[in-house]
């Protein structure tokens, strides 16, 4: 096993990526092995990183190799083994006179900038890369890039992991269960309000939600709007979207990826359906995954769903169509 990863941040200079940076290079996220940075920015704000990468210099991290920066994505691309593509406009800003809060215009603004970043990552990045998809609207930009990508060996993610971690908290607050001990939370379907967090098949303490959370009151007026609506109330209230819940979401992704998974238990992510559990191939879809022993991450395929959940699953398909459908231009 190599004991040197290349890792690729895009959208290097904002909120999200300062939290997340110094936690690549601080020996918990990729072990023992020591982590080469390529951050990358726009040209108007690629210079902020000589700062970012001073900071880095004077914490003294343990595991830091080679850190650049630029604003060249092709040439950052070659031989990455990670590509964190956080780099978009996110919601709630001010963009070209108008507050960009509806996802058909990140898809707008957004989806062009996956076509190139995602034909260098096929061409230059390392033919197992993994790639985790964290600017939104987040499986559709995923979806872009795959497809202008075009190498089925490399792992296109689009990030869940934060709306898990969301649902693991409410779910240990309701059930006064130590966070650690809420498992497999399984975000279906899209990064978006029309997602479905498995409140049946979470596993707390052992028990799984179907028999420890019998209230569907609560699932439904209180679990499920709370989870689906969390990265808005935050931006209502901090008046940007999640940062430092988002980095830590990243690198709980990575590390599930790099290690193998538990018996029994799963992570969440989107990726390229197959056609598992009746989602029509190609979409990016949040799925249930595994790490095996040999590094390849896979869907876990033996989850029942009831038909209360395959319904409301079946809206956030239907949401990540109409995206496909909207940014069909820009697949080849
Ligand atoms: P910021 O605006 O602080 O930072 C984004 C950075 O990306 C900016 O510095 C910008 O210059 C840069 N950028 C834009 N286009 C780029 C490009 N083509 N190449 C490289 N860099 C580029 O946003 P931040 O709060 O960091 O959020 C980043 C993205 O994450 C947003 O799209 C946001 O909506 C998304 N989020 C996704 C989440 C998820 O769970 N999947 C949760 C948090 C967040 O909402």
């Amino acid at each position: 096993m190599s004991t040197r990863v290349k890792v690729v941040v895009t959208g290097a200079a904002g909120q999200i990526a300062y939290s997340l940076i110094p936690r690549l290079v601080d020996g918990r996220t990729f072990g023992e092995k020591i982590v080469d940075l390529c951050l990358v920015e726009i040209p108007q704000v690629v210079s902020k990183l000589e700062g970012l990468v001073m900071e880095l210099e004077d914490s003294f991290f343990p595991n830091m190799g080679e850190v650049t920066y630029t604003d060249n994505f092709d040439e950052a691309s070659h031989d990455a083994d990670w590509f964190l593509l956080v780099g978009s406009i996110p919601r709630g800003i001010v963009y070209e006179g108008k507050k960009i809060e509806e996802r058909s215009d990140l898809l707008k603004i957004n989806g062009g900038i996956f076509v190139n970043q995602g034909s260098a990552i096929g061409k230059n990045g390392k033919d197992d890369a993994k790639i985790l998809v964290v600017g939104n609207p987040a499986n559709t930009n995923a979806l872009i890039g795959k497809n202008a990508a075009g190498k089925e060996s490399q792992l296109w993610m689009a990030m869940t992991m934060l709306d898990s971690s969301r649902a693991k908290s409410v779910i240990s607050k309701k059930t006064a269960t130590n966070i650690e001990n809420v498992k497999n939370m399984i975000i279906w379907g899209n990064h978006s309000p029309t997602m479905y967090p498995d409140v049946e098949n979470v596993l707390i303490d052992g028990k799984s939600g179907k028999d420890a959370i019998s209230d569907m009151n609560w699932v439904e007026e209180y679990f499920l709007p709370t989870v689906q609506q969390r990265g808005k109330a935050v931006i209502d209230s901090r008046g940007a979207s999640s940062a430092t819940s988002a980095a830590k979401a990243a690198l709980d992704t990575i590390i599930a990826c790099e290690n193998t998974t538990e018996d029994g238990c799963s992570f969440s992510a989107a990726v390229a359906s197959d056609g598992a559990y009746g989602v029509p191939e190609g979409l990016i879809c949040g799925y249930p995954l595994i790490t095996l022993n040999d590094g390849s991450v896979e869907i876990k395929r033996d989850i029942t769903m009831s038909e209360f959940a395959k319904e409301r699953f079946q809206i956030s398909i239907d949401e990540l169509e109409s995206e496909r459908e909207a940014v069909k231009h820009l697949l080849k």
